[in-house]
This record gives structure tokens, sequence and C-alpha cells, in this order.
């Protein structure tokens, strides 16, 4: 429940991924080009507009799901979701070459060279073949409980807009099978940090100083996320900063989405952390979290350093109760970590405000078959649909992979605690990228944990995450695809 100085949300219009997140067990991304502008106009109004899912959908949705939870089962319900984006070429093909610019990394575009360059992407020439040539205009995604519920879905849009809208690639996303849901291909459970979003969740507690709705979890001014809404004060969390002001009437309560598809080498990242673990002389699922910054369980290293803690894994007033500030010296948990690099907490230089200004809401689901017996090198293409939610993509998804990630100087400022040394922590070992697919290494995988100085890093010959495909899209309201997208022009 919102506090009284939160700002109102308009929960029908904002579209029901972007804050909350689809309730799904299988999720389709239909990327298509529009042959047809009329007749997707005139299909927009009609008939798709009225289908798109909701944020107070998908929260009151959320809400019998979690009732029905405390019961036992998993979430089965025939619900159907259906959420809508577009590119830059689509906005242009809907509203002419003179409709308002929005936000500049949107307008450059995922396959930019400079996009490339600034993120060490891989070259678009290795991307999947409808990511590097032709249009895409902009994407579907049909979210349900199943995948035979989420095909035959789109079977039914496709057939509504045939001749229309071509689609140009689709991939299926689905949560992994049994014991493995929720987590992702290398075993992690994900989807445990997220900021909280003002206006939707009211701040319960009062933690080092910031509001946090769960232990851990910084509420967040919505205005970070969706045009309309006060955005975060970089000086005064708890107090509103400026207005993230829409570049057009009609881009109030949309955001910018980033879709990226991450292939993951699995076979070859597990006999890597194997052989490696032997080499320092640590346990193999030691070494994977010093990879992540958390167990598979999820329980993060701050909390548990050298032994998994499933019961905290799984807890949510406890397993994301952490920050950096007792632990200056990486002994629990390395700065080159997935979860320290891509959201420092209290770590920069600058604080917590800092790393506030950076924060993104995550929607990513696996694809791809689970990992077969005798399949001791990647035999089928599968990762993570990586899906993330913003207002200004530089500042916050290209911010995180740039600076942070692929920096093996962030954080910076540290020293070594024998020497005062300066330290170089690295690459971050799951998603940093080095520059012409370089060589990373990360300092400190053995733990000196609670004391020691031994010096330690690792080498990694090689990336176990590959982008295959990226795209930049915004995620317009749903009264905007009522109204000033589907305009007859
Ligand atoms: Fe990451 N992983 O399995 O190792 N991620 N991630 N991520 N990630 C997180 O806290 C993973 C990717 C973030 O607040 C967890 O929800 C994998 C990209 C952020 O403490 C795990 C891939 C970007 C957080 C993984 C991948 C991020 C986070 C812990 C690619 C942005 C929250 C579970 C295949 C550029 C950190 C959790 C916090 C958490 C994994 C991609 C960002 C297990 C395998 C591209 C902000």
């Amino acid at each position: 429940m919102p506090a009284q100085t939160d700002p109102r949300l308009d929960l029908d219009d904002i579209q029901g991924d972007v804050l909350v997140g689809l309730q799904k067990n299988a999720e389709m991304f239909m990327f298509f080009r529009i042959a047809d502008v009329a007749g997707f106009k005139m299909l927009l109004r009609q008939h798709i507009a009225s289908r798109l899912t909701s944020t107070r959908r998908v929260l009151d949705r959320e809400r019998v799901a979690a009732r029905e939870r405390l019961q036992g089962p998993r979430f089965t319900h025939p619900w159907e979701s259906l959420n809508l984006a577009f590119t830059k070429d689509g906005l242009d093909r809907l509203l002419g070459p003179g409709r308002p610019l929005l936000d500049s990394g949107f307008e450059r575009g995922a396959d930019h060279p400079d996009t490339i360059a600034a993120l060490n992407d891989p070259p678009v020439a290795s991307w999947l073949p409808a990511f590097r040539s032709g249009r895409i205009d902009g994407a579907f995604l049909l979210a349900g409980p199943n995948r035979r519920f989420v095909d035959t879905q789109a079977s039914h849009l496709l057939s509504m807009l045939s001749g229309i809208v071509t689609a140009v690639y689709s991939e299926i996303g689905q949560v992994r099978p049994g014991r493995e849901r929720g987590h992702e291909h290398f075993g992690f459970l994900d989807g445990i940090s997220q900021p909280a979003i003002r206006g939707l969740t009211r701040p319960s507690r009062r933690h080092h100083g910031s509001d946090q709705v769960l232990p851990g979890q910084d509420a967040i001014w919505p205005g970070e996320f969706v045009y309309g809404y006060p955005m975060q004060d970089p000086h005064a969390a708890d107090q509103p900063g400026p207005i993230a002001a829409p570049p057009a009437v009609w881009a109030r309560n949309g955001s910018y989405m980033v879709v990226r598809r991450l292939e993951q080498l699995v076979p070859e990242f597990r006999a890597f952390v194997a052989a490696e673990a032997k080499r320092l002389g640590m346990y193999p699922a030691l070494l994977g979290s010093r990879l992540v910054g958390r167990w598979q369980s999820g329980a993060p290293l701050e909390l548990a350093p050298l032994d998994d803690n499933p019961r905290i894994g799984a807890e949510p007033m406890r397993n994301n109760d952490f920050d950096y500030r007792d632990d200056p010296f990486q002994r629990r948990c390395p700065y080159a970590a997935h979860i320290r690099k891509a959201n420092p907490r209290d770590d920069p230089p600058r604080g917590t405000a800092e790393s506030l200004r950076h924060r993104i809401v995550r929607a990513a689901i696996p694809f791809g078959p689970e990992v077969g017996p005798g399949e001791t090198r990647t035999e089928h293409s599968r990762g993570l649909i990586f899906v993330c939610y913003q207002i200004d993509i530089g500042r916050q998804f290209e911010f995180i992979q740039r600076r942070y990630a692929d920096n093996p100087d962030f954080v910076d400022g540290k020293t070594r605690p024998d020497t005062g040394q300066p330290v170089h922590p690295g690459y971050d070992p799951i998603i940093g990228q080095a520059p012409g697919n370089g060589e990373r290494s990360m300092d400190e995988p053995v733990p000196n944990y609670p004391t020691g100085n031994r010096r330690s890093s690792l080498n990694l010959m090689q990336q176990f995450v590959i982008p295959t495909a990226s795209s930049y899209l915004f995620v317009p309201s749903i009264s905007a695809v009522r109204t000033a997208l589907s305009a007859a022009g």
C-alpha cells in the first residue's frame, strides 16, 4: 500500500511487465515488422489496446497467487498476458519521421556501432540473422501458464495480424522444471533483488538511513522507470527528485525495455568452475558463489561467506538484508562478483545515493532445453532472455554493463588490508565483457574470511555468457496505444 507522500501511479495505463512483471511459466517474445501501417493502427485501436495487460491486472493476479501460494501449489492459472513495445523504427512507422525524439540511448539503438563499442558487445554480424538484417518494428510479449498455452495465444494473435504484421523472430522462454524453478541455467536462484517502487509498495522500515520495503530492498521513485513521475534525488533518497518529463504527451506512463538474448555455455562454465576450484584448493560450489556473490540457493555471501545456507536463500526477509559496509576488503564477497558489480549498494565512492541512480527492474526468463546427461560441451542454444526496464538506458542498463561489469577498476578506491596497495577488482565474471572479446580476470576468488591475506586471481579465458541479440524498445502506455500511436495518419 502506498504511503501518503508517494506518487499515485496510473496502474490502469502502465503495461504490466514494467514494474511488477507478468505472471508467467512461459513467455514468448515475438519480434515483428509492420507491413500495413493503416491496418496495424486499426487493429491496435480496435483489438489490441484493450487486451494489453495492465499493472493493475498484474497486481490483482499477484494477490490471488500469493494467497494460493500459502496453500502450496504453483501458478497454473490460465491467465493470459500481453504486452507490446516498439523500436525506434516502429515509432517512425507509426508516427512518421518528424516524431519527437525519445531517450538518446533508445534512439541510438542496441545495434549501433557506438553501442557495440561502448558495451564491448560482439559484432552484430555474429548475432541471430533476424537482428542483423532487416528492420524490427516492435515486440509482443505473450505470457501464460505453459508453453502450449502461449503457443496457442501466439497463433491467434498472428492470424489476427496476418498480412498486417510479419513475425521476424520468436523465442519462447520457460521457467526451469522441478527444483530448478526460479533458477537460471548456471543453477543460481534469480529474481531475488528488485527495487521496490514508491507508489506500489510502502517503505516499511528505516535501515541504515534509507527507506526499505523488505530488508535490503530500497524504495525507488517511479520516475526512474516510468515517465511522468519523480525520479531519485541524488542527494536525498527519501525526497522526490525532478519529474521524468515525457518527451511527448503520449509518452507519459511509458518505459524503456532492454532485451538481450544471452546464450549461456553451461557445461563449459561448470567444467571451468570445477577445474579452477581444484587449482585454487577450494570446492566448486564455493568458487561458483564467489563469481555470483550468492550461492545457488540465493543465500548472499555477505550473510553466508563460506557455506551455503539455503534457509537464508529462501527467506525474503533475510536474503537481501545486507550491504557492503562490513566487507571493505572483499573477505566475504569479491568486489567483482556479479551482484556486487551490478548493484554495488553502499560500495561506490559516493555511497548508496550513487547506486540508486542506476537501478533497473529485471524481468528475465531462461530459454532453451536443460543440459542433457551426455552434454559436456554446449550442443543446444540455451540461456537467459534478459529484460530490464528503466527511464534512461544510458544511465541505467548501459551504465551497469559499461561502467561496472566491463570496468576492471570498479569498485574504485579499494586497497589491500595488509599493504595498502590499490586493488583492481577485475571484470564481472558472469556478464563482464572485455574489448575485442579479450581476456578477463577477477581478483580474489579465494576468500580471506574471516582473516588472511592470500592473494589469488582468476583468469577467465572465455566468456560463458554471450549476447546473440539485443534490442532497445519503448513500452508505451495502454492509452497511447489506443490513441496517439494508432491515430489515422
Ligand atoms: Fe544478473 N546469474 O545467474 O549469475 N543476476 N545475471 N544481470 N543481476 C543476479 O539478486 C545472471 C544480467 C543484475 O540487487 C543474480 O535476483 C546471469 C545483466 C542485477 O544485489 C543472479 C545473467 C544485468 C542484479 C544473476 C545475468 C544484470 C542481478 C542474483 C546472464 C545488467 C541484482 C539473484 C545470463 C546489466 C543485484 C537476484 C542486487 C542479480 C545471474 C545478466 C544485472 C544469480 C546468469 C545483463 C542489477
